[in-house]
């Protein structure tokens, strides 16, 4: 259980756009036994999140952003490195491409699904952030995927979802590759109108749901 004294910091160091002293709370956190998925789900990201209303409410403006992005950026660095390293080594559970749509730059999330989907032994080729519909299909292709993740942050970019659906049906590969969309203005009702196969509100979810999506048993 992560401390509400934790949180509070882990909001103060975004507030302050702090990399030096986020950091220090994430690995003091880290070393202290803490589950660091937890640290993010419960500290940074609603601390992240709050930037981004304190934004929308013109209290805080873009270089502040962009400084308190860059420490969160960090630390998901970090934890993505320490959930990496306590991967155990077992047969791939299946491929999966995962991107940030065009015309979007917001990748934060997307890396902490990637490192999540990579620790529960899926094989991972993330093709990064404002990445071409095209691009993303052609990524599909040449890893013979099973799955395509993609993250929409922005509601003028998360068309590009869509985007995705038409194409795989145009050029005949909408029956090839399974595919689950997220991001944070992305809702269950937006992937069933566009013809998502599933919809994933966090990390966590996104692993079940591509299980599920490749009729993996949990404990498997
Ligand atoms: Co921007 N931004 N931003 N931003 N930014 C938002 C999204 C915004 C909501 C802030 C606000 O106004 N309240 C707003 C969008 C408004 C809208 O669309 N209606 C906004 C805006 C306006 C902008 C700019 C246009 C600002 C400007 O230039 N004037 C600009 C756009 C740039 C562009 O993309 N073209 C911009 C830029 C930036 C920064 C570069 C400064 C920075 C991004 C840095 C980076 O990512 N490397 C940034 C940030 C940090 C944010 C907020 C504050 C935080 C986003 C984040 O990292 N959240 C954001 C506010 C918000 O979202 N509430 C905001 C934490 C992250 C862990 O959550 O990405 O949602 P999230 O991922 C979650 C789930 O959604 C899910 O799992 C993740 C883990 O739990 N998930 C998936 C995500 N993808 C998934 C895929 C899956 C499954 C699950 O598939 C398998």
């Amino acid at each position: 259980m992560i401390e509400q004294v934790v949180i509070d910091s882990a909001s103060e160091c975004l507030i302050k756009g702090s990399k030096v002293d986020a950091l220090a709370l994430a690995k003091e956190v880290i070393d202290g036994g803490n589950d660091p998925v937890d640290l993010m789900t419960y500290a940074f990201i609603p601390a992240i999140n709050n930037i981004g209303d304190l934004f929308a409410r013109g209290q805080m403006f873009l270089p502040e952003l962009i400084v308190a992005a860059d420490a969160m950026g960090a630390v998901t660095d970090l934890v993505n490195e320490v959930i990496s390293a306590n991967k155990t080594t077992k047969k791939s559970k299946g491929t999966i491409i995962m991107a940030t749509v065009k015309g979007d730059v917001h990748d934060i999330g997307k890396c902490i699904v990637t490192s999540l989907l990579q620790a529960n032994n899926f094989t991972v080729h993330d093709i990064g952030r404002d990445v071409d519909t095209s691009k993303i299909v052609e990524a599909a292709v040449e890893f013979n995927a099973d799955l395509i993740g993609t993250s929409a942050l922005l509601t003028t970019t998360m068309p590009c979802q869509k985007d995705l659906e038409d194409m795989l049906k145009a050029q005949g590969l909408r029956d090839r590759f399974k595919t689950i969309v997220g991001g944070a203005p992305v809702t269950p009702r937006w992937a069933t109108r566009i013809g998502a196969d599933a919809y994933a509100e966090d990390a966590l979810e996104g692993v079940k749901k591509a299980e599920e999506l490749l009729g993996i048993c949990a404990a498997a």
